[in-house]
């Protein structure tokens, strides 16, 4: 474990400002809509907030604004680099749920979205050897 990240109750935590966006449900395409999202991987579900204004100090007082947008569950799910055809941009990464929801998830620093294919990646493993 690192700082970033820790062990709790036999799940994964972390979370972080990343860039996303849906491009499926129940394996129908969706016009993609990048938005920073305030994003909290916890008991094997990825969350992705509406709220954007998240300073961590504030996050007590503020954590009742924080409104979930999305929420991915990771069992069974698939995480992979995406391609260059999904998107333009740098560092993107390609979450597949089982139920046929795509999300693609996106930060400029290597470090940042390394630490979270690592933590994605751990989670999904863990989940499908219990
Ligand atoms: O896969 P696409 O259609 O090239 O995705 C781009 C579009 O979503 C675009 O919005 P418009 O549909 O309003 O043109 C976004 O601004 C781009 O960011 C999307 O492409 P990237 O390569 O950034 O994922």
């Amino acid at each position: 474990s690192t700082d970033s990240h820790y062990h709790h109750q036999s799940s994964l935590e972390k979370a972080g400002i990343l860039n996303k966006t849906k491009v499926a449900e129940n394996g129908k395409r969706l016009r993609k809509n990048w938005a920073q999202s305030w994003t909290v991987l916890h008991d094997g579900m990825l969350t992705f907030h509406k709220d954007p204004k998240y300073t961590p100090a504030g996050m007590a007082t503020k954590s009742n604004q924080i409104v979930p947008e999305y929420t991915a569950e990771l069992k069974g799910a698939t995480l992979s680099w995406a391609s260059k055809e999904k998107s333009s941009k740098k560092n993107v990464l390609e979450l597949k749920t089982r139920h046929g929801s795509e999300y693609l998830i996106q930060y400029d620093t290597d470090t940042i979205i390394q630490d979270w294919h690592k933590i994605i990646s751990d989670t999904i493993r863990l989940l499908h050897d219990h």
